[in-house]
Protein backbone atom coordinates (compact mmCIF):
# COMPACT_ATOMS: atom_id res chain seq x y z
CA UNK A 1 0.00 0.00 0.00
CA UNK A 2 1.37 3.30 -1.17
CA UNK A 3 2.63 5.05 2.23
CA UNK A 4 1.79 9.24 2.53
CA UNK A 5 1.94 11.68 5.18
CA UNK A 6 -1.50 11.89 5.88
CA UNK A 7 -1.94 8.43 6.61
CA UNK A 8 0.39 8.41 9.37
CA UNK A 9 -1.10 11.41 10.84
CA UNK A 10 -3.34 11.89 13.73
CA UNK A 11 -5.62 15.41 13.12
CA UNK A 12 -7.06 17.71 15.73
CA UNK A 13 -10.14 19.69 14.76
CA UNK A 14 -10.27 23.14 16.18
CA UNK A 15 -14.16 24.68 16.63
CA UNK A 16 -12.10 28.43 16.55
CA UNK A 17 -15.34 30.18 18.34
CA UNK A 18 -14.76 27.99 21.53
CA UNK A 19 -11.09 27.58 21.18
CA UNK A 20 -9.39 30.27 23.22
CA UNK A 21 -10.47 33.73 23.82
CA UNK A 22 -7.60 36.31 23.68
CA UNK A 23 -8.81 39.22 23.85
CA UNK A 24 -11.70 38.81 26.61
CA UNK A 25 -14.86 39.43 23.94
CA UNK A 26 -16.06 35.94 24.61
CA UNK A 27 -15.30 34.73 21.31
CA UNK A 28 -12.62 32.13 20.54
CA UNK A 29 -10.07 33.69 18.04
CA UNK A 30 -6.41 33.14 16.33
CA UNK A 31 -4.74 34.33 18.58
CA UNK A 32 -6.09 32.19 21.02
CA UNK A 33 -5.07 29.28 19.12
CA UNK A 34 -1.60 30.40 18.67
CA UNK A 35 -1.38 30.92 22.72
CA UNK A 36 -2.15 27.01 22.54
CA UNK A 37 0.10 25.36 19.91
CA UNK A 38 2.40 23.95 22.49
CA UNK A 39 -0.31 22.33 24.25
CA UNK A 40 -1.26 20.22 21.25
CA UNK A 41 2.31 19.35 20.40
CA UNK A 42 2.08 18.14 23.66
CA UNK A 43 -0.75 16.32 22.84
CA UNK A 44 1.75 15.03 19.89
CA UNK A 45 -0.78 15.53 17.16
CA UNK A 46 0.54 16.84 13.58
CA UNK A 47 -1.98 18.69 11.93
CA UNK A 48 -4.79 20.86 12.83
CA UNK A 49 -8.21 21.52 11.15
CA UNK A 50 -9.69 24.49 11.94
CA UNK A 51 -13.33 25.08 11.12
CA UNK A 52 -13.98 28.05 8.92
CA UNK A 53 -11.96 31.27 9.84
CA UNK A 54 -13.06 33.11 7.07
CA UNK A 55 -15.07 36.43 6.91
CA UNK A 56 -19.18 35.30 7.76
CA UNK A 57 -22.08 36.96 9.38
CA UNK A 58 -22.13 33.92 11.09
CA UNK A 59 -25.49 32.47 10.96
CA UNK A 60 -24.30 29.55 10.82
CA UNK A 61 -20.99 30.14 12.45
CA UNK A 62 -18.64 30.61 10.09
CA UNK A 63 -19.94 27.66 7.61
CA UNK A 64 -22.14 31.00 5.87
CA UNK A 65 -18.30 32.76 3.84
CA UNK A 66 -19.02 36.23 2.50
CA UNK A 67 -15.36 36.59 1.46
CA UNK A 68 -12.62 33.46 0.93
CA UNK A 69 -9.82 35.86 1.39
CA UNK A 70 -10.33 37.25 4.44
CA UNK A 71 -10.24 36.48 7.80
CA UNK A 72 -13.83 36.51 9.68
CA UNK A 73 -13.61 40.02 12.34
CA UNK A 74 -14.38 38.20 15.60
CA UNK A 75 -11.33 36.06 14.61
CA UNK A 76 -8.50 38.47 14.00
CA UNK A 77 -7.08 39.04 11.12
CA UNK A 78 -5.16 37.85 7.90
CA UNK A 79 -1.59 38.78 9.66
CA UNK A 80 -2.98 36.59 12.85
CA UNK A 81 -3.16 33.73 10.34
CA UNK A 82 -0.11 34.32 9.07
CA UNK A 83 1.55 34.09 12.31
CA UNK A 84 -0.09 31.10 13.48
CA UNK A 85 0.40 29.04 10.13
CA UNK A 86 3.90 29.97 10.93
CA UNK A 87 4.49 28.91 14.31
CA UNK A 88 2.30 25.94 13.49
CA UNK A 89 4.93 24.98 10.77
CA UNK A 90 7.55 25.77 13.02
CA UNK A 91 6.83 22.84 15.21
CA UNK A 92 6.28 20.48 12.56
CA UNK A 93 2.17 21.16 12.54
CA UNK A 94 0.25 21.25 9.31
CA UNK A 95 -2.84 23.50 8.94
CA UNK A 96 -6.11 22.41 7.13
CA UNK A 97 -8.49 24.51 6.30
CA UNK A 98 -12.08 24.18 6.12
CA UNK A 99 -13.55 24.77 2.10
CA UNK A 100 -17.06 25.73 2.41
CA UNK A 101 -17.81 25.76 -1.42
CA UNK A 102 -21.29 23.99 -1.29
CA UNK A 103 -22.55 27.14 -0.84
CA UNK A 104 -21.80 30.62 -0.01
CA UNK A 105 -23.23 33.92 2.59
CA UNK A 106 -25.99 35.53 0.94
CA UNK A 107 -23.99 38.48 1.98
CA UNK A 108 -20.65 37.69 -0.33
CA UNK A 109 -20.71 39.62 -3.07
CA UNK A 110 -21.44 36.80 -5.96
CA UNK A 111 -24.95 36.63 -4.29
CA UNK A 112 -25.56 39.97 -4.13
CA UNK A 113 -24.65 40.57 -7.71
CA UNK A 114 -26.95 37.38 -8.35
CA UNK A 115 -29.67 38.25 -6.50
CA UNK A 116 -29.82 42.19 -8.01
CA UNK A 117 -31.32 41.25 -11.40
CA UNK A 118 -31.99 38.33 -14.01
CA UNK A 119 -29.75 38.75 -16.26
CA UNK A 120 -26.62 39.97 -13.97
CA UNK A 121 -23.55 38.11 -15.17
CA UNK A 122 -23.09 36.54 -11.69
CA UNK A 123 -27.30 35.31 -12.18
CA UNK A 124 -25.97 31.38 -12.80
CA UNK A 125 -23.57 31.33 -9.68
CA UNK A 126 -26.57 29.87 -7.91
CA UNK A 127 -29.72 27.92 -8.07
CA UNK A 128 -32.59 30.30 -9.09
CA UNK A 129 -35.80 28.83 -10.32
CA UNK A 130 -39.64 30.06 -11.01
CA UNK A 131 -42.53 29.35 -8.85
CA UNK A 132 -44.15 26.32 -9.79
CA UNK A 133 -47.97 26.80 -9.68
CA UNK A 134 -47.38 29.45 -7.21
CA UNK A 135 -45.50 28.03 -4.94
CA UNK A 136 -41.66 26.75 -4.31
CA UNK A 137 -39.81 24.54 -7.43
CA UNK A 138 -40.09 21.19 -5.46
CA UNK A 139 -40.74 19.60 -1.97
CA UNK A 140 -37.12 20.28 -0.93
CA UNK A 141 -36.77 21.06 2.78
CA UNK A 142 -33.56 22.90 4.26
CA UNK A 143 -31.06 20.73 6.86
CA UNK A 144 -32.17 23.69 9.24
CA UNK A 145 -35.77 23.47 9.11
CA UNK A 146 -38.37 24.95 6.76
CA UNK A 147 -38.35 24.92 2.99
CA UNK A 148 -35.12 24.54 1.05
CA UNK A 149 -36.61 27.62 -1.09
CA UNK A 150 -36.16 31.09 -0.42
CA UNK A 151 -38.57 33.33 -2.61
CA UNK A 152 -36.53 36.69 -3.83
CA UNK A 153 -39.17 39.90 -3.82
CA UNK A 154 -36.51 41.81 -6.18
CA UNK A 155 -36.26 39.14 -9.09
CA UNK A 156 -39.42 37.48 -8.65
CA UNK A 157 -37.89 33.92 -8.23
CA UNK A 158 -36.84 31.26 -5.91
CA UNK A 159 -33.54 30.83 -4.69
CA UNK A 160 -32.31 26.85 -3.25
CA UNK A 161 -30.43 26.57 0.17
CA UNK A 162 -29.92 23.70 1.11
CA UNK A 163 -28.43 24.83 4.73
CA UNK A 164 -30.00 28.15 6.23
CA UNK A 165 -31.60 30.82 3.84
CA UNK A 166 -28.43 33.02 4.28
CA UNK A 167 -26.32 29.54 2.77
CA UNK A 168 -27.32 30.02 -0.80
CA UNK A 169 -26.14 26.93 -3.13
CA UNK A 170 -23.45 27.74 -5.71
CA UNK A 171 -24.62 26.61 -9.05
CA UNK A 172 -21.05 24.41 -9.93
CA UNK A 173 -22.82 23.39 -13.06
CA UNK A 174 -21.95 26.54 -14.32
CA UNK A 175 -17.64 26.34 -15.16
CA UNK A 176 -17.45 29.89 -13.84
CA UNK A 177 -18.34 28.86 -10.75
CA UNK A 178 -15.58 26.42 -10.70
CA UNK A 179 -13.33 29.02 -12.13
CA UNK A 180 -13.60 31.62 -9.00
CA UNK A 181 -13.59 28.51 -6.49
CA UNK A 182 -10.61 27.30 -8.28
CA UNK A 183 -8.84 30.38 -8.43
CA UNK A 184 -9.64 31.16 -4.56
CA UNK A 185 -7.77 27.49 -3.35
CA UNK A 186 -5.03 28.32 -5.46
CA UNK A 187 -4.62 31.26 -3.77
CA UNK A 188 -4.74 29.41 0.00
CA UNK A 189 -1.97 27.04 -1.20
CA UNK A 190 -0.14 29.92 -2.01
CA UNK A 191 -0.33 30.72 1.28
CA UNK A 192 1.25 27.76 2.01
CA UNK A 193 -1.61 25.88 3.68
CA UNK A 194 -1.60 21.96 3.96
CA UNK A 195 -4.70 20.84 2.47
CA UNK A 196 -8.40 21.30 2.68
CA UNK A 197 -11.64 19.71 4.77
CA UNK A 198 -14.70 19.98 2.19
CA UNK A 199 -17.69 20.66 3.57
CA UNK A 200 -20.88 18.80 1.93
CA UNK A 201 -18.81 18.50 -1.16
CA UNK A 202 -20.83 15.27 -2.39
CA UNK A 203 -23.78 17.97 -2.38
CA UNK A 204 -22.15 20.10 -5.07
CA UNK A 205 -24.06 18.32 -7.92
CA UNK A 206 -27.59 18.45 -8.16
CA UNK A 207 -29.96 15.80 -9.57
CA UNK A 208 -31.05 16.66 -12.82
CA UNK A 209 -34.70 18.11 -12.69
CA UNK A 210 -34.35 18.74 -9.25
CA UNK A 211 -37.27 15.72 -8.57
CA UNK A 212 -39.37 16.05 -5.19
CA UNK A 213 -38.08 13.78 -2.55
CA UNK A 214 -39.77 11.22 -0.67
CA UNK A 215 -41.14 12.72 2.23
CA UNK A 216 -40.12 10.63 5.61
CA UNK A 217 -42.07 9.61 8.42
CA UNK A 218 -42.62 12.85 11.15
CA UNK A 219 -41.52 15.12 8.31
CA UNK A 220 -43.05 18.21 6.87
CA UNK A 221 -40.32 18.19 3.28
CA UNK A 222 -38.61 15.64 0.75
CA UNK A 223 -35.34 15.03 2.76
CA UNK A 224 -32.65 16.36 0.02
CA UNK A 225 -29.65 14.17 1.16
CA UNK A 226 -31.65 10.54 1.19
CA UNK A 227 -30.70 8.68 -2.11
CA UNK A 228 -30.93 10.02 -5.47
CA UNK A 229 -31.31 13.55 -3.59
CA UNK A 230 -28.37 15.83 -3.66
CA UNK A 231 -25.76 13.32 -2.60
CA UNK A 232 -23.39 12.07 -4.68
CA UNK A 233 -24.46 13.88 -7.96
CA UNK A 234 -24.49 13.07 -11.12
CA UNK A 235 -21.17 15.37 -11.75
CA UNK A 236 -19.76 15.46 -8.33
CA UNK A 237 -16.60 13.07 -9.52
CA UNK A 238 -16.11 15.13 -12.81
CA UNK A 239 -15.79 18.33 -10.84
CA UNK A 240 -13.23 16.89 -7.37
CA UNK A 241 -11.33 15.18 -10.19
CA UNK A 242 -10.95 18.74 -12.47
CA UNK A 243 -10.47 20.48 -8.55
CA UNK A 244 -7.70 17.75 -8.42
CA UNK A 245 -6.19 18.32 -12.03
CA UNK A 246 -6.05 22.16 -11.68
CA UNK A 247 -5.52 22.71 -7.81
CA UNK A 248 -5.02 19.83 -5.54
CA UNK A 249 -2.27 18.02 -7.56
CA UNK A 250 -0.22 21.02 -8.03
CA UNK A 251 0.88 20.97 -4.22
CA UNK A 252 1.56 18.75 -1.59
CA UNK A 253 -1.76 18.55 0.74
CA UNK A 254 -3.95 16.41 2.87
CA UNK A 255 -7.59 16.54 1.39
CA UNK A 256 -10.71 15.10 3.45
CA UNK A 257 -14.11 15.43 1.69
CA UNK A 258 -17.15 15.61 4.25
CA UNK A 259 -19.47 13.17 2.40
CA UNK A 260 -22.99 13.31 3.86
CA UNK A 261 -25.05 10.25 2.43
CA UNK A 262 -21.87 8.65 0.96
CA UNK A 263 -21.68 4.89 0.48
CA UNK A 264 -18.68 2.40 -0.32
CA UNK A 265 -18.85 2.82 -4.05
CA UNK A 266 -18.37 6.38 -4.15
CA UNK A 267 -15.92 6.54 -0.93
CA UNK A 268 -13.90 4.36 -3.32
CA UNK A 269 -14.03 6.81 -6.20
CA UNK A 270 -13.76 9.98 -3.51
CA UNK A 271 -11.11 8.26 -1.51
CA UNK A 272 -9.13 6.57 -4.28
CA UNK A 273 -5.85 5.52 -3.46
CA UNK A 274 -5.12 6.57 -7.34
CA UNK A 275 -4.70 10.19 -6.35
CA UNK A 276 -7.47 11.20 -8.49
CA UNK A 277 -9.91 13.01 -6.70
CA UNK A 278 -9.38 13.49 -2.69
CA UNK A 279 -6.81 11.77 0.36
CA UNK A 280 -9.96 10.67 2.44
CA UNK A 281 -13.73 10.96 3.52
CA UNK A 282 -15.36 11.29 6.40
CA UNK A 283 -18.47 8.50 5.81
CA UNK A 284 -21.66 9.28 8.62
CA UNK A 285 -23.22 5.55 9.09
CA UNK A 286 -21.68 4.90 12.36
CA UNK A 287 -22.97 7.91 13.74
CA UNK A 288 -26.05 7.63 11.94
CA UNK A 289 -27.10 4.33 13.80
CA UNK A 290 -28.81 6.35 16.88
CA UNK A 291 -31.00 8.40 14.26
CA UNK A 292 -34.64 7.69 14.43
CA UNK A 293 -36.93 6.42 11.51
CA UNK A 294 -37.85 10.14 11.05
CA UNK A 295 -34.47 12.04 11.84
CA UNK A 296 -31.77 12.68 14.77
CA UNK A 297 -34.39 14.14 17.91
CA UNK A 298 -34.47 11.14 19.31
CA UNK A 299 -32.78 9.29 22.49
CA UNK A 300 -32.14 5.62 20.83
CA UNK A 301 -28.51 4.83 21.50
CA UNK A 302 -25.92 3.04 19.39
CA UNK A 303 -26.24 -0.44 19.08
CA UNK A 304 -23.09 -2.18 19.31
CA UNK A 305 -22.97 -4.52 16.77
CA UNK A 306 -24.58 -2.34 14.45
CA UNK A 307 -21.36 -0.25 15.26
CA UNK A 308 -19.12 -3.01 14.97
CA UNK A 309 -20.57 -4.19 11.68
CA UNK A 310 -20.37 -0.65 10.34
CA UNK A 311 -16.91 0.15 11.02
CA UNK A 312 -15.71 -2.90 9.88
CA UNK A 313 -17.41 -2.67 6.78
CA UNK A 314 -15.82 0.48 6.12
CA UNK A 315 -12.22 -1.47 7.51
CA UNK A 316 -12.33 -4.22 4.91
CA UNK A 317 -13.76 -2.31 1.80
CA UNK A 318 -11.65 0.19 1.89
CA UNK A 319 -8.55 -1.61 2.79
CA UNK A 320 -5.91 -0.79 -0.49
CA UNK A 321 -8.14 0.94 -2.57
CA UNK A 322 -9.00 4.18 -0.85
CA UNK A 323 -8.55 5.83 3.13
CA UNK A 324 -10.39 6.08 6.06
CA UNK A 325 -10.82 8.66 8.43
CA UNK A 326 -11.81 8.24 11.98
CA UNK A 327 -14.12 10.21 13.72
CA UNK A 328 -16.87 9.68 16.37
CA UNK A 329 -16.96 13.47 17.35
CA UNK A 330 -16.72 16.87 15.39
CA UNK A 331 -18.32 20.24 15.97
CA UNK A 332 -21.86 18.86 14.44
CA UNK A 333 -21.91 15.85 16.47
CA UNK A 334 -22.97 15.03 20.55
CA UNK A 335 -19.66 14.02 22.34
CA UNK A 336 -19.06 10.60 22.24
CA UNK A 337 -18.52 10.19 26.05
CA UNK A 338 -22.04 10.86 26.58
CA UNK A 339 -23.37 8.77 23.46
CA UNK A 340 -21.47 5.33 23.59
CA UNK A 341 -19.87 5.45 27.34
CA UNK A 342 -21.15 6.13 30.46
CA UNK A 343 -19.40 10.21 30.86
CA UNK A 344 -16.44 8.54 32.77
CA UNK A 345 -12.56 8.52 31.79
CA UNK A 346 -12.12 4.88 31.51
CA UNK A 347 -15.00 5.08 29.16
CA UNK A 348 -13.79 7.84 27.12
CA UNK A 349 -9.97 6.14 27.32
CA UNK A 350 -12.01 2.58 25.92
CA UNK A 351 -13.64 4.35 23.26
CA UNK A 352 -10.40 6.09 21.76
CA UNK A 353 -8.76 2.74 21.41
CA UNK A 354 -11.66 1.35 19.49
CA UNK A 355 -10.53 4.21 17.27
CA UNK A 356 -7.94 4.51 17.01
CA UNK A 357 -5.61 1.22 16.79
CA UNK A 358 -8.00 1.12 13.20
CA UNK A 359 -6.36 1.93 9.91
CA UNK A 360 -6.96 5.13 8.40
CA UNK A 361 -6.90 8.89 10.00
CA UNK A 362 -7.80 9.45 13.20
CA UNK A 363 -9.67 12.93 14.24
CA UNK A 364 -9.51 14.47 17.68
CA UNK A 365 -12.13 17.08 18.47
CA UNK A 366 -11.35 19.81 20.62
CA UNK A 367 -12.28 18.84 23.90
CA UNK A 368 -12.06 14.70 23.29
CA UNK A 369 -8.75 14.31 24.47
CA UNK A 370 -9.91 15.44 28.03
CA UNK A 371 -13.00 13.09 27.83
CA UNK A 372 -15.30 16.63 27.36
CA UNK A 373 -18.98 15.57 27.99
CA UNK A 374 -22.51 16.86 26.88
CA UNK A 375 -23.25 19.74 28.36
CA UNK A 376 -26.67 20.25 30.53
CA UNK A 377 -28.34 23.31 28.13
CA UNK A 378 -31.52 23.31 30.05
CA UNK A 379 -33.95 26.08 28.29
CA UNK A 380 -34.18 26.43 24.55
CA UNK A 381 -33.23 29.62 25.15
CA UNK A 382 -28.95 28.01 26.27
CA UNK A 383 -28.75 26.92 22.72
CA UNK A 384 -27.03 29.04 19.77
CA UNK A 385 -27.06 26.27 17.04
CA UNK A 386 -29.54 27.15 14.37
CA UNK A 387 -30.38 23.60 13.58
CA UNK A 388 -31.38 22.68 17.54
CA UNK A 389 -33.20 26.17 17.24
CA UNK A 390 -34.95 25.92 14.15
CA UNK A 391 -35.93 22.24 14.68
CA UNK A 392 -37.40 23.21 18.13
CA UNK A 393 -39.90 26.20 16.65
CA UNK A 394 -40.46 23.80 13.90
CA UNK A 395 -41.20 20.50 15.04
CA UNK A 396 -43.44 21.94 18.04
CA UNK A 397 -44.80 24.89 16.44
CA UNK A 398 -46.26 22.46 13.58
CA UNK A 399 -47.61 19.98 16.39
CA UNK A 400 -45.38 16.99 15.32
CA UNK A 401 -43.52 16.78 18.60
CA UNK A 402 -44.57 18.19 22.59
CA UNK A 403 -41.72 20.25 23.82
CA UNK A 404 -40.79 18.69 26.93
CA UNK A 405 -39.61 15.37 24.80
CA UNK A 406 -38.18 16.86 22.06
CA UNK A 407 -36.16 19.31 24.14
CA UNK A 408 -34.66 15.75 25.72
CA UNK A 409 -33.41 14.51 22.15
CA UNK A 410 -32.07 18.01 21.38
CA UNK A 411 -30.00 17.92 24.85
CA UNK A 412 -28.81 14.47 24.05
CA UNK A 413 -27.80 14.62 19.97
CA UNK A 414 -27.52 18.86 19.80
CA UNK A 415 -24.14 20.44 18.04
CA UNK A 416 -23.82 22.88 20.96
CA UNK A 417 -22.67 19.63 23.69
CA UNK A 418 -19.59 20.18 20.50
CA UNK A 419 -19.17 24.37 20.71
CA UNK A 420 -18.95 24.81 24.31
CA UNK A 421 -15.83 26.47 25.32
CA UNK A 422 -12.64 24.26 25.69
CA UNK A 423 -12.11 24.07 29.29
CA UNK A 424 -8.59 24.86 30.01
CA UNK A 425 -8.56 24.99 34.04
CA UNK A 426 -10.88 25.55 36.63
CA UNK A 427 -10.63 29.25 36.51
CA UNK A 428 -14.21 31.41 35.71
CA UNK A 429 -15.68 30.26 32.67
CA UNK A 430 -13.04 27.33 32.21
CA UNK A 431 -10.10 29.55 31.31
CA UNK A 432 -11.37 29.78 27.79
CA UNK A 433 -12.28 33.84 28.34
CA UNK A 434 -12.24 36.55 30.76
CA UNK A 435 -15.27 37.92 29.03
CA UNK A 436 -18.52 36.84 28.90
CA UNK A 437 -18.63 33.14 26.63
CA UNK A 438 -20.70 33.30 23.62
CA UNK A 439 -22.17 30.45 24.88
CA UNK A 440 -22.80 28.57 28.26
CA UNK A 441 -19.55 26.58 29.78
CA UNK A 442 -19.96 22.72 30.46
CA UNK A 443 -20.46 23.24 34.80
CA UNK A 444 -18.15 20.44 34.94
CA UNK A 445 -14.97 22.55 33.80
CA UNK A 446 -13.69 22.13 37.52
CA UNK A 447 -13.36 18.39 37.42
CA UNK A 448 -12.55 18.24 33.71
CA UNK A 449 -9.93 20.67 32.24
CA UNK A 450 -6.45 20.74 30.60
CA UNK A 451 -4.65 22.26 33.52
CA UNK A 452 -5.67 18.79 36.05
CA UNK A 453 -5.00 16.27 33.10
CA UNK A 454 -1.98 17.70 32.35
CA UNK A 455 -0.98 16.64 36.10
CA UNK A 456 -2.80 13.85 36.32
CA UNK A 457 -0.62 10.96 34.67
CA UNK A 458 -3.89 8.51 34.31
CA UNK A 459 -5.39 11.48 32.61
CA UNK A 460 -7.74 10.87 29.57
CA UNK A 461 -5.33 13.67 28.14
CA UNK A 462 -1.82 11.33 28.89
CA UNK A 463 -4.16 8.21 27.39
CA UNK A 464 -4.92 10.22 24.23
CA UNK A 465 -0.90 11.10 24.17
CA UNK A 466 -0.10 7.64 23.95
CA UNK A 467 -2.43 6.41 21.69
CA UNK A 468 -1.05 8.87 19.44
CA UNK A 469 2.42 8.10 20.12
CA UNK A 470 1.88 4.16 19.26
CA UNK A 471 0.55 5.04 15.86
CA UNK A 472 3.29 8.51 15.24
CA UNK A 473 6.32 7.20 16.80
CA UNK A 474 6.39 3.62 18.01
CA UNK A 475 8.04 0.64 16.73
CA UNK A 476 4.45 -0.75 16.13
CA UNK A 477 3.51 2.02 13.89
CA UNK A 478 3.42 0.68 10.62
CA UNK A 479 1.16 -2.25 12.50
CA UNK A 480 -1.06 0.19 13.36
CA UNK A 481 -1.21 2.70 10.54
CA UNK A 482 -1.15 0.38 7.65
CA UNK A 483 -2.10 -3.10 9.02
CA UNK A 484 -4.91 -5.37 8.09
CA UNK A 485 -7.94 -5.41 9.84
CA UNK A 486 -9.82 -8.41 11.44
CA UNK A 487 -12.97 -8.27 13.47
CA UNK A 488 -13.29 -10.83 16.62
CA UNK A 489 -16.34 -12.16 18.13
CA UNK A 490 -18.81 -10.08 15.61
CA UNK A 491 -22.02 -11.26 17.76
CA UNK A 492 -20.35 -10.25 20.68
CA UNK A 493 -22.63 -7.37 22.01
CA UNK A 494 -20.44 -5.59 24.41
CA UNK A 495 -16.82 -6.26 23.16
CA UNK A 496 -15.30 -4.36 20.54
CA UNK A 497 -12.57 -6.93 19.99
CA UNK A 498 -10.44 -6.71 16.60
CA UNK A 499 -7.13 -7.75 15.18
CA UNK A 500 -4.53 -5.61 13.23
CA UNK A 501 -1.86 -7.55 11.23
CA UNK A 502 1.14 -6.91 9.11
CA UNK A 503 3.65 -9.11 8.79
CA UNK A 504 4.57 -11.57 11.08
CA UNK A 505 3.19 -9.38 13.87
CA UNK A 506 -0.28 -9.54 15.22
CA UNK A 507 -2.11 -6.50 17.26
CA UNK A 508 -5.02 -7.47 19.25
CA UNK A 509 -7.60 -5.37 20.26
CA UNK A 510 -9.85 -5.86 22.92
CA UNK A 511 -12.62 -3.26 24.36
CA UNK A 512 -15.56 -3.93 26.60
CA UNK A 513 -17.56 -0.88 25.85
CA UNK A 514 -19.74 -1.90 28.64
CA UNK A 515 -20.39 -1.44 32.44
CA UNK A 516 -20.00 -4.80 33.13
CA UNK A 517 -17.43 -7.24 34.29
CA UNK A 518 -16.95 -9.18 31.39
CA UNK A 519 -15.01 -12.58 30.33
CA UNK A 520 -14.11 -12.62 26.88
CA UNK A 521 -12.73 -15.98 25.10
CA UNK A 522 -9.75 -14.95 22.60
CA UNK A 523 -11.06 -16.94 19.44
CA UNK A 524 -9.52 -19.75 17.98
CA UNK A 525 -6.38 -19.00 15.75
CA UNK A 526 -5.02 -16.10 17.92
CA UNK A 527 -2.01 -17.55 19.16
CA UNK A 528 0.57 -15.43 21.29
CA UNK A 529 4.36 -16.77 23.36
CA UNK A 530 5.61 -13.64 23.71
CA UNK A 531 3.03 -10.85 23.56
CA UNK A 532 4.04 -7.36 24.56
CA UNK A 533 1.32 -5.20 26.37
CA UNK A 534 1.11 -1.87 24.36
CA UNK A 535 -1.54 -0.06 26.58
CA UNK A 536 -4.69 -0.33 28.50
CA UNK A 537 -6.46 1.92 30.54
CA UNK A 538 -6.69 -0.34 33.82
CA UNK A 539 -3.91 -2.44 35.87
CA UNK A 540 -2.42 -5.01 33.34
CA UNK A 541 -4.82 -7.67 32.54
CA UNK A 542 -3.24 -11.18 32.14
CA UNK A 543 -3.03 -12.24 28.32
CA UNK A 544 -5.05 -15.48 28.90
CA UNK A 545 -7.73 -17.78 26.92
CA UNK A 546 -10.07 -16.39 28.55
CA UNK A 547 -9.83 -12.75 29.29
CA UNK A 548 -11.13 -11.08 32.69
CA UNK A 549 -12.33 -7.71 31.62
CA UNK A 550 -13.32 -5.13 33.98
CA UNK A 551 -15.98 -2.27 33.08
CA UNK A 552 -15.21 0.00 30.08
CA UNK A 553 -11.56 -2.17 30.42
CA UNK A 554 -9.26 -1.64 26.97
CA UNK A 555 -5.93 -3.46 26.18
CA UNK A 556 -3.68 -3.73 23.63
CA UNK A 557 -1.14 -6.38 22.80
CA UNK A 558 1.49 -6.78 19.96
CA UNK A 559 1.53 -10.70 19.40
CA UNK A 560 4.73 -12.59 17.58
O1 LIG B 1 -22.47 19.74 7.92
C1 LIG B 1 -23.16 19.00 6.93
C2 LIG B 1 -24.32 18.31 7.48
O2 LIG B 1 -24.85 17.41 6.90
C3 LIG B 1 -24.88 18.81 8.75
O3 LIG B 1 -26.24 18.98 8.51
C4 LIG B 1 -24.60 17.78 9.81
O4 LIG B 1 -24.46 16.51 9.27
C5 LIG B 1 -25.78 17.75 10.72
O5 LIG B 1 -25.83 19.04 11.24
C6 LIG B 1 -25.59 16.71 11.81
O6 LIG B 1 -26.76 16.77 12.58
C7 LIG B 1 -21.58 20.71 7.38
C8 LIG B 1 -20.89 21.40 8.54
O7 LIG B 1 -20.10 20.44 9.24
C9 LIG B 1 -21.95 21.99 9.42
O8 LIG B 1 -21.38 22.56 10.61
C10 LIG B 1 -22.66 23.08 8.63
O9 LIG B 1 -23.74 23.57 9.41
C11 LIG B 1 -23.23 22.50 7.32
O10 LIG B 1 -22.30 21.67 6.62
C12 LIG B 1 -23.54 23.65 6.36
O11 LIG B 1 -22.34 24.26 5.99
CA1 LIG C 1 -11.82 36.85 21.09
Amino acid sequence: MKQAWWKESVVYQIYPRSFCDSNGDGIGDLRGILSKLDYLKELGINVIWMSPVYKSPNDDNGYDISDYQDIMDEFGTMEDFDNLLAAAHERGIRIVMDLVVNHTSDEHKWFVESRSSRDNPKRDFYIWREAKDGHEPNNWGSAFSGSAWQWDETTQMYYLHCFSKKQPDLNWDNPKVRDAVFDMMTWWCEKGIDGFRMDVISMISKPEGLPDMPVGEGQLYGDTMAPGGTCNGPHVHEYLQEMNRRVLSHYDLMTVGECAGVDIPNAKRYANCDGSELSMVFQFEHVGLDSGSANKWCTDKISLPALKENLSKWQYELNGVAWNSLFFCNHDQPRIVSRLGDNSPKSAKCIATVLHMMQGTPYVYQGEELGMTNCPFGSIKNYRDIESINAYHELTESGLRQPEELLECIAYKSRDNARTPMQWDDSANAGFTTGKPWIMVNPNYTAINAKAELADPDSVFHYYQKLIGLRRQSKWKNEIVYGDYQLLAPEDPEVFSYLRRRGKTTLLVVCNLSPNNRDFVVPDGVMWDNAELLISNDETPELTKTLHLTPWQAAVWALR
